[in-house]
């Protein structure tokens, strides 16, 4: 035998780079459900359903394909836990003479799988991972020298390297390069949300569904209603869906959020993007192709193509750019722990109670949700970043660490100094009511700010301006928020930094 190519749970696709020009007839595949790589982490059950179940379907397609695949499947009772051992195992065995994988995804396992070819005794080639747009070289060639690093500018590098969206003459469709201004409105129910794709579980799925309720019952979320696609065909189905009902709104109500609905015009194909069921670069030129076809306006088009051109791919490259250190960074200096209610969801704040609500039951909530809700929560509270971080990529199915940590550690907490925005995305409760009507079935009171049944978001806002004065005061787009907070009367922040004093030592109340 000649190699061993490993396939790991997020690159189940045929057009993987371990897999270019390998040979059926000689070399072998190995996949496996290991102990170490579903419990690293609280893993959603509904994303252990989707993986193991997604890799079960990709391993019986490779069969089918004429590739012989060595798939373990989980079984606790399982010599082998961890991808090593499962690979060492298969090297031995087949007297592989090297074993070829496609470069991982997290920074944890990128470090083990580097040194495997000392344990192993023979050579391991790991490929670069040719799914993205932008190599990650090709990400730090666009970041030397540059003084700041914007998403923007390299967004625009990627529509022209692509082409999508961009003119014959080099000029971006429709006349400007991003409509993130068209892109703010407030859903009040119409047009009413499409309901999303769905795929009734088969008998490999509910075979799963078993094993994760038995030997991973103590991980967050539900496996009930799972109805996520977990093959390629049905990806591609999920997209043409997405495609047909909900992306002329995509633009519209990008930054709505609903005390109802819990998917409104959002695509939900990033589990399926992060696992390779879908890629991402067809992804965005089937939506291009959709305003060319008059099926679907720039705003929605050029908003959509910008998450996944834009902010997937910078993200990526930050990531890979700065790790290991960046996951230890903490500029804000977050002392606090993680409220208990964000396991739970029981807190009398209803954005909060919806948005882990729908966490817990879909393993999905959309951006605004995790950005300016939970987000921006733990944000005014202060949390530390490495609990915070923990959380959002133990509760999401889409949830790996080079795509979770930027978002989490850089956008949502700051604890960067700035790659990811900047200034930080704090808001009080007056955001949230803007762009939702969830304050209307809040317990608490989004007008009032020092009271008892004040809204939490308003104190802890002001609280969070005050304290961070010497981070941000000379920062020029919060220059009219210090003004603000200046020009009120003496008693007035002193009884704001009092609720918010109060609602910090008291958080898991509240
Ligand atoms: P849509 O709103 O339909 O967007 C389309 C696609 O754009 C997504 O499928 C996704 O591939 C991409 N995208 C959009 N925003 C981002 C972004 N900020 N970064 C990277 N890709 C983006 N996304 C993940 O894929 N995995 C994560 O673990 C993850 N963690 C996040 C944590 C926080 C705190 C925040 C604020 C955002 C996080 N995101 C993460 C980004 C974003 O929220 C999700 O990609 C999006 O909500 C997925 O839902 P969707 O497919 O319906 O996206
Ligand atoms: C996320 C995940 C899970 C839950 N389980 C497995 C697994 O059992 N086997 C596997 O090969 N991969 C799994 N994965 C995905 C890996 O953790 C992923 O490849 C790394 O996190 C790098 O992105």
């Amino acid at each position: 035998m000649a190699s061993l190519i490993l396939i790991l749970g997020d690159q189940l696709t045929t057009d993987l780079s371990a897999l270019e020009n390998a040979n059926p007839d000689t070399d072998h595949i190995v996949m496996a459900e290991v102990h170490d790589e579903a419990s690293y982490t609280n893993h959603h059950k509904k994303k252990l359903v989707l993986l193991f179940s997604a890799m079960r379907h990709f391993a019986q397609q490779l069969e089918h394909d004429g590739w012989t695949v060595h798939y373990q499947r989980y079984h606790p009772d399982n010599p082998a836990q961890s991808l090593e051992a499962v690979v060492a195992h298969h090297v031995q065995d087949l007297g592989a003479e090297r074993v070829i994988t496609t470069e991982c995804g997290e920074w944890r396992l990128h470090e083990q799988i580097s040194q495997w070819h000392q344990s192993l005794g023979v050579p391991v080639e790991i490929r670069s991972d040719t799914r993205f747009i932008a190599s990650k070289q090709e990400f730090m060639d666009w970041a030397e020298g540059r003084k700041q690093l914007r998403m923007e500018f390299f967004y625009r590098e990627m529509r022209r390297k692509t082409g999508l969206l961009v003119t014959p003459e080099g000029e971006p469709e429709g006349g400007e390069w991003n409509f993130d201004a068209d892109n703010r409105r407030k859903w009040s129910g119409n047009p009413a949300a499409p309901s999303p794709f769905r795929v009734e579980p088969d008998d490999v799925t509910r075979e799963v569904i078993e094993l994760v309720e038995t030997h991973f019952k103590d991980h967050f979320g539900t496996t009930e209603d799972f109805h996520f696609a977990v093959t390629a065909e049905d990806a591609e189905q999920a997209l043409a869906h997405f495609m047909d009902f909900a992306l002329p709104c995509f633009g519209d109500f990008q930054d709505a959020m609903s005390d109802d609905e819990d998917w409104l015009f959002h695509s939900i194909l990033s589990p399926y993007i992060n696992c390779g069921l879908l890629d991402p670069l067809s992804v965005c030129e089937a939506a291009a192709q959709a305003w060319y076809s008059g099926q679907a306006p720039i705003n929605a088009v050029e908003g959509f193509v910008r998450q996944i051109l834009g902010w997937r791919e910078f993200v990526r490259g930050i990531y890979w750019m700065t790790m290991p250190e960046y996951a230890q960074e903490n500029r804000l200096g977050n002392t606090r722990k993680l409220p208990w209610f964000y396991w739970t969801g029981d807190t009398k704040m209803r954005c909060m109670h919806r948005a882990i609500d729908a966490t817990r039951r879909n393993g999905y909530a959309h951006h605004i949700q995790r950005l300016m809700v939970t987000g921006n929560f733990a944000l005014l509270a202060g949390v530390k970043p490495e609990e915070i971080c923990d959380w959002y990529l133990a509760v999401y199915a889409d949830a790996y660490d080079w795509v979770e940590l930027p978002n989490t550690l850089g956008m949502v907490m700051h604890a960067d100094g700035g790659y990811l925005g900047s200034k930080p995305y704090a808001a009080s409760g007056k955001y949230i009511q803007r762009m939702s009507d969830h304050c209307r079935n809040c317990h608490y009171k989004v007008n009032k700010a020092t009271e008892d049944d004040a809204c939490p978001f308003n104190s802890l806002y002001w609280h969070f301006i005050n304290r961070h004065q010497a981070d941000f005061a000379n920062n020029p787009r919060m220059g009219m928020m210090y003004r603000n907070w200046e020009k009120q009367k003496p008693e007035r922040r002193k009884a704001l930094l009092k609720r918010a004093e109060f609602l910090l030592a008291n958080l898991d109340t509240i």
